[in-house]
């Protein structure tokens, strides 16, 4: 009797198991940024973020057309190479990704762009900051944080306006969105009326920058102006401080992290280093983003360097667009995600235009005291 009872038990538990997986869909995101190389403390940041709303979403229980969605994140490391970003996003279009959040890389993200439109597959770029990135024509193609012309025009006109720079000098990296960010830096100075005393360039794994520093050195600069990551910036306000050039060190959201004080090894002077984040939240949203990364820091026992909200709330759109349309097949839901408007992330309310790019992008300028990165302002 005993064992009828048990076999009848075992049956009723796999038959509900049955339908419950059959009531389950899994739904698979992909994330791309560089997780090894120079700039992996970035590209792990970033991780962390999908990481941290795909486990939110899980254990929130979240139904997409009728069934529990299990979010599995997909996550892939490109290094910050153009190769290598486009073999990453191969490998998740092979695995029928439902969206793509990445890659960190302006110069990583714009090739891989095409790799998803021709798959359909819609990608949100939460750092990529080359304005290129959204102007290909793509349907899929997303971003939400401001782009390089607002970024580097600001910072150019600040250099002038505010810092009162008379001399200024301007190196990039030669990337995508090194370069990028110092031409758009150049055309806010100029267009305040400042002049560029010199343009050099390094290239993003760099370590010696004497030849350089040594020839801007010779125009007596009071701005020098870096397109290019932190962990070049870091090395090179060092080298600086060892020639004695005594002049502001600005850069756009690649240098402003938390890390570029240890990068630079004790050499950044307070209040020397001025860069700018590509987003930001003002008044009452800054709760939001403040829990955020207490949540964040007991999660990963690691700070925010400068992306993972922005990846936070990327992965949180696809996901609100899916719900929306009630399906995670990326031809039903983009065109939902392409409608976005005011969703309300930890970043800041997020509206998607034409191009995908996000409407009335914020930037947040910084500094740093004591090594810790300090507001200046957040500007539109
Ligand atoms: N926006 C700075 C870092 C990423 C990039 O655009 O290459």
């Amino acid at each position: 009797m005993q064992v009828k009872l048990n076999v009848i038990v075992a049956a009723a538990a796999a038959l509900l198991a049955g339908s419950l997986q059959a009531q389950e869909l899994v739904v698979k995101i992909g994330h791309v940024g560089p997780t090894s190389g120079g700039i992996a403390h970035l590209g792990k940041d970033n991780e962390n973020g999908a990481r941290m709303a795909i486990d939110e979403l899980n254990a929130k229980g979240v139904m997409i057309g009728g069934k529990k969605a299990k979010f599995e994140l997909l996550a892939e490391d490109d290094a910050g190479d153009p190769k290598q970003g486009t073999a990453a996003a191969q490998k998740l279009v092979d695995s029928k990704v439902a969206g793509v959040v990445g890659h960190l890389n302006s110069g990583t993200s714009i090739p891989a762009s095409k790799v998803y439109s021709d798959a359909g597959i819609p990608q949100v770029s939460p750092s990529a900051t080359n304005p290129k990135f959204t102007r290909q024509g793509y349907k899929t193609t997303f971003r939400v944080v401001a782009d390089d012309v607002h970024l580097g025009g600001t910072l150019g006109r600040y250099a002038v306006e505010q810092l009162k720079g008379k001399t200024i000098a301007v190196i990039d990296d030669r990337t995508a969105y090194g370069q990028g960010v110092a031409d758009e830096f150049e055309k806010g100075v100029k267009s305040k009326g400042g002049k560029i005393a010199k343009r050099e360039f390094t290239n993003d794994k760099a370590t010696d920058f004497t030849a350089i520093l040594t020839s801007i050195k010779a125009t007596k600069p009071d701005v020098v102006f870096y397109g290019g990551m932190d962990a070049v910036a870091g090395p090179m306000i060092r080298q600086m401080k060892q020639l004695g050039i005594n002049a502001k060190f600005m850069g756009g959201d690649g240098i402003c992290s938390g890390e570029l004080p240890k990068l630079a090894a004790g050499a950044m002077a307070d209040g020397q280093v001025v860069c700018a984040e590509a987003g930001g939240v003002e008044g009452a949203q800054k709760a939001g983003m403040e829990k955020f990364k207490a949540d964040f820091k007991k999660k990963f026992n690691a700070d925010v360097q400068i992306y993972a909200p922005y990846v936070y709330d990327a992965t949180n759109v696809l996901v609100a667009a899916m719900v929306k349309a009630g399906s995670a097949d990326p031809a039903k839901y983009l065109p939902v995600l392409a409608k976005t408007t005011d969703y309300k992330g930890v970043t800041g309310n997020i509206t998607f235009d034409e191009k995908g790019d996000i409407k009335n992008g914020a930037l947040t300028m910084f500094t740093y005291k004591g090594d810790k990165r300090e507001q200046i302002a957040v500007v539109r």
